[in-house]
C-alpha cells in the first residue's frame, strides 16, 4: 500500500490557499470528480454555491452530524467522555460554519445519500470537505464519501474520492458481515491513527471500498479480510475511518482525542501489541431481570434456571448490570451482551430500567453492546400496537449497538420453511432491512434430543463425538423458546440456515445442555453450526476454563466464544482467557 497525505489544498484550485476564513466558492470546482455516465450520473461537475465562514467556536464544541437513521449515541458518548461538548447540525449552514465536523453515517448507503440530498448536506459536507475543513467521517461517513456504492445499487455518492463501494465477497471464504477487531495496515502521515500502531481495532460492515490507482493518494491505512480494503483515508484536514473509533476501546478513543487536537505530540513508543488478522472475541454475557424485589440484577442458572435451590428460591443475584459492564470492559472484554431473560413474557419497552442500563452503560463503555430479550410485535393493555421495529429502535437509541432476537426467530424461520416465502414482516426482516443485518443477532437456544438413527427425524442429526448417558451416538439439537421452557419443531441446523436468508448478521449459539455446567461448549453443536453458514457464530454456554475457549477456536469456525458464569463468579478473569488463547498463538484483542 501506498500511502501519502499530501495537504487537500495541494489538490484543489488555488482559492483554497485562502485563509478558511474568507473563501467563497463561486465556480465549479476540480474537486469533484467528473461524474461516469455508465453510472448514470448527470452532472460532470458540482457546482458549489455554499461558502465556509469561519466560526468561534471554542475548543471544547464539536459538530455531529446525525441524519437521523440511527443510534449514534455511541459517538456522543465518546465525545462527551473526551471532555467535547456537542453542537447538532440543522441546517446546511451548520456544516460551513464548523470548526470540526464529525459524520458517524448509519444505515444504507441509499437512504443516507437521499437525506443528504433532500436537505442539501450533500453540498455543504461537499464544500467543507473541499475547502480542508477537519472532517471526521466514521463507517459509512467513509464509504458516503466514494463515487457510487453497489449496497441496494448502483448508487451515487458524493464523490470526492475516486473508486466505489462494494460487498465483501463470501466466496473468499470469508464470513460477511465483517464483525469484530482486526489489524491496520498503517501508512505515512496518518497521524490521528498514531497510537494505533499494532493493536485492533473495531469494525462492523459488509461493504467496503477498494484501493486502486486512482484512489492511493487518500489512502493511510487498509486492513486485510479476505483481500485488502480501505479502512481509512486522510488528506489534509480531512480524514475517515472504515472501523469504529468509539467502539475500539482505549486504541479508539485515542483517534478521536487526536483528530479533534491536531497538536497532541507524536506518539515516542507505539503501544503494545501484535494485531495481523482479525481477532478472535471473547465475550461477556449479563442475563438480566428483575429479583423479587424489583431490583435490576445479573443473574445465572444452571440450564436456565436462575433460582437458588434455598428455601426462599430468591432469584440468584450476581451484581448490578451497569457496575460489571463497567468492570468486564475494564477487563478487556471484546464485547458485552445483555439478555433481558424474562423479556418474553414482559413487554421491553415497559421495562424502563432495562433501557437505563443501556444508557448508563454507554456512557463509560466503549466497546460494543448487544441487547436481546422480548424483541417482537407487542399489544400492550391498553390496545397500544408496538411494532418489534420500534422496541429495536428504542434500544439502538439507548446505546446498543446489536439486538439479539431469540424466540421470535424460531416463529419465523418455521414459518419460512413452511411456506418458502420471504414475507419482509418479520422483526428480523425489518429490522435488519433497517438497520443493516450487521445490526442483529439471532440467539438460538437448542437441547440435545438423542434419536438411535439418523433417518429418525426430520432434521440434520449427527454423530457425537461423546456418547449420550446412555450410549446413543446420534443427536439433534431442538430449538426452544421462551427461554427453553418450549421445545420446536426446528432444529438449530435449520433454523440457522433459515435465519441467515432472513437476514441474520451472527448467531449467538447457546446450549441449554451444557449452560452452566463449566464442562466446556458443545464442540460438536459449534462446529455444526459454524460450518453450514457464512455469518459469524458466537459459541456460548459451558466455559469454564481458558482452555475450553482454545479448544473452541481451535476445533470449529467460531469467531468468539462467550461466557457468563466463570467471569461472574470470578472464577477465571477475561485476561487470563487472553494469555492462554495468545499462548495457544490464537490472535486476541489485547
Ligand atoms: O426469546 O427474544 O425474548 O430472548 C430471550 C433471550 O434470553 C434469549 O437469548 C435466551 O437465550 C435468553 N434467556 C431466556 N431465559 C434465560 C434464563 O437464563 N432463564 N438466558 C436466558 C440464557 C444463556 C446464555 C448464557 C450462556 C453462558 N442465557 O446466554 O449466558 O449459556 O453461560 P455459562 O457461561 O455460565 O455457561 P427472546
Amino acid at each position: 500500500m501506498e500511502a501519502t497525505a499530501a495537504p487537500f489544498s495541494s489538490i484543489v484550485s488555488s482559492r483554497q490557499n485562502l485563509p478558511s476564513s474568507s473563501i467563497r466558492p463561486s465556480s465549479p470546482t476540480s474537486l469533484f470528480l467528473s461524474r461516469k455516465k455508465n453510472l448514470g450520473y448527470v452532472n460532470l461537475k458540482f457546482k458549489s454555491r455554499l461558502s465556509v465562514h469561519a466560526s468561534s467556536t471554542s475548543d471544547s464544541v464539536v459538530t455531529l452530524l446525525d441524519y437521523g437513521a440511527g443510534n449514534v449515541r455511541s459517538i456522543r458518548n465518546a465525545l462527551r467522555h473526551l471532555g467535547l461538548s456537542i453542537k447538532d447540525v440543522q441546517t446546511p449552514e451548520d456544516i460551513l460554519n464548523a470548526d470540526r465536523l464529525v459524520f458517524p453515517g448509519v444505515g444504507a448507503f441509499a437512504p443516507a445519500m437521499d437525506v443528504l440530498n433532500k436537505t442539501g448536506m450533500a453540498e455543504a459536507l461537499c464544500t467543507y470537505i473541499e475547502n480542508d475543513r477537519p472532517f471526521l467521517g466514521i463507517c459509512l461517513g467513509l464509504q458516503l464519501l466514494f463515487e457510487s456504492s453497489e449496497e441496494n445499487g448502483p448508487v451515487k455518492g458524493l464523490g470526492v474520492i475516486p473508486g466505489t463501494v462494494g460487498r465483501f465477497d463470501s466466496s473468499a471464504g470469508i464470513t460477511v458481515p465483517h464483525i469484530g477487531w482486526n489489524a491496520l495496515q498503517v501508512g505515512k502521515g496518518s497521524e490521528i491513527l498514531d497510537d494505533v500502531g499494532n493493536r485492533h481495532v473495531y469494525f462492523v460492515h459488509s461493504y467496503r471500498a477498494i484501493p486502486s490507482n486512482e484512489n492511493k493518494e487518500w489512502i493511510s491505512s487498509t486492513c486485510n479480510y479476505g483481500e485488502s480494503f480501505i479502512s481509512s483515508i486522510r488528506r489534509g484536514n480531512v480524514h475517515a475511518v472504515q472501523f469504529h473509533p468509539e467502539k475500539s476501546g482505549e486504541t479508539g478513543l485515542s483517534v478521536l482525542r487526536r483528530f479533534l487536537d491536531p497538536k497532541l505530540p507524536a506518539t515516542q513508543k507505539p503501544m503494545e501489541g501484535k494485531a495481523s488478522k482479525l481477532a478472535k472475541r471473547v465475550i461477556a454475557c449479563l442475563d438480566v431481570r428483575s429479583n423479587d424485589k424489583g431490583d435490576l440484577v445479573v443473574t445465572k442458572g444452571d440450564q436456565y434456571d436462575v433460582r437458588e435451590q434455598s428455601n426462599e428460591n430468591e432469584v440468584r443475584n450476581l451484581g448490578k448490570p451497569v457496575d460489571l459492564a463497567g468492570q468486564y470492559y475494564k477487563d478487556g472484554a471484546d464485547e458485552i451482551s445483555f439478555l433481558n431473560i424474562t423479556g418474553f413474557r414482559d413487554f421491553p419497552l415497559g421495562d424502563l430500567p432495562m433501557i437505563q442500563v443501556l444508557r448508563y452503560t454507554s456512557e463509560n463503555v466503549f466497546v460494543p453492546l448487544t441487547v436481546g430479550g422480548g424483541i417482537r410485535d407487542f399489544t400492550d393493555a391498553s390496545g397500544r400496537y408496538y411494532s418489534s421495529l420500534e422496541v429495536a429502535a428504542e434500544y439502538f437509541r439507548s446505546g446498543a449497538d446489536k439486538i439479539s432476537i431469540g424466540s421470535d426467530a424460531v416463529y419465523a424461520a418455521e414459518e419460512f420453511m413452511k411456506s418458502g416465502v420471504k414475507t419482509g414482516k418479520s422483526s428480523l426482516e425489518q429490522i435488519s432491512r433497517v438497520y443493516g443485518n450487521q445490526a442483529v443477532v439471532v440467539s438460538i437456544d437448542p437441547r440435545r434430543v438423542y434419536v438411535n438413527h439418523p433417518d429418525d427425524v426430520p432434521y440434520k442429526v449427527i454423530r457425537l463425538t461423546n456418547p449420550g448417558p446412555n450410549g446413543e451416538e446420534y443427536a439433534w439439537y431442538q430449538c426452544t423458546v421462551s427461554g427453553g421452557r418450549e421445545g420446536r419443531p426446528i432444529g438449530a441446523y435449520e433454523l440457522a440456515k433459515a435465519v441467515e436468508e432472513l437476514g441474520a448478521g451472527e448467531i449467538l449459539l447457546n446450549c441449554i445442555d451444557c449452560d452452566g455446567q463449566g464442562k466446556g461448549f458443545d464442540i460438536d453443536l459449534v462446529k455444526l453450526i459454524s460450518d453450514s453458514v457464512g455469518i459469524p457464530v458466537i459459541a456460548s454456554s459451558g466455559a469454564g476454563t481458558p482452555q475450553h475457549f482454545s479448544e473452541v477456536f481451535e476445533t470449529t469456525n467460531a469467531s468468539a466464544a462467550l461466557a457468563a458464569g466463570i467471569f461472574h463468579r470470578k472464577e477465571v478473569p477475561i485476561q487470563t482467557v487472553k494469555e492462554h488463547l495468545l499462548e495457544k498463538s490464537i490472535e486476541v484483542r489485547i
